[in-house]
């Protein structure tokens, strides 16, 4: 657990692993190392096809490499389990605990919170968030009922709605990254394009290299 400042959280965004172990190719703590040598900036255990009991055990070993590293730690919708691992952030979004209420009574985390249009934003700012996910950017399969892809120009206008760092989300990988530079995005946030990967180490890198300039 720990609190950060803005400048810290626009920092951490630049490459954000979103984790589902499901579709991974090695074990996880070949994986972990990998993308950690790689280069990720945060990493968020989102893991929707497990069981809360796998999920828990795959994070406690993520959460190991992470701290052993000054990786940022986050879980997705479960406070329980953020709690559990000693998180310090918790990702929300508008189906899951309210953002208020969840600052209220767990105000040991920072929050990030999903955002796809300017009532989300609105929201995220009056209540809070350390940082907002903006998406989807790009068509994807990993994630089931897809809000409307957002163009480059709503993706400005949601970035420059408010002042909370924010991190791309939604179909982003090494082909098309380069294509959110002046958004006003701080970073990167991806699932498959890492998670998928053959050599997860590559990918990293690559990604990494380019969100440098982003
Ligand atoms: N939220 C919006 S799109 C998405 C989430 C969790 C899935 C992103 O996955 P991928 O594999 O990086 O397209
Ligand atoms: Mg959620």
């Amino acid at each position: 657990m720990c609190s950060k400042n803005r400048s810290e959280i626009a920092d951490f965004l630049k490459l954000y692993l979103v984790f589902e172990s499901s579709m991974l190719k090695l074990p996880l703590d070949e994986f972990m190392q990998q993308v950690i040598d790689g280069g990720i900036t945060a990493f968020q255990l989102r893991d929707k096809n497990v069981s809360a009991r796998k999920r828990v055990e795959n994070g406690k070993k993520a959460a190991e490499f992470c701290r052993g590293n000054n990786i940022p730690f986050i879980a997705n919708d479960r406070i329980d389990i953020a709690r559990i691992l000693a998180a310090d952030g918790v990702h929300l979004g508008d189906k899951d605990i309210p953002l208020d209420i969840a600052k209220n009574e767990f105000g040991e985390f920072f929050y990030g919170y999903s955002c796809n249009n300017s009532d989300d934003v609105g929201y995220a700012a009056a209540y809070g968030a350390a940082y907002t996910g903006i998406g989807p950017i790009f068509d994807t399969s990993t994630k089931r009922d897809l809000r409307e892809i957002l163009d480059k120009e709503k993706i400005r206008e949601l970035t420059s709605a408010s002042y909370i760092p924010s991190v791309g989300i939604g179909g982003i990988n090494k082909t098309n990254a380069e294509s959110l530079k002046n958004t006003g995005l701080n970073g990167i946030a991806v699932v498959s394009a890492i998670c998928a990967s053959e050599n997860p180490y590559r990918e990293t890198r690559i990604l990494r290299e380019l969100v440098e300039d982003l």
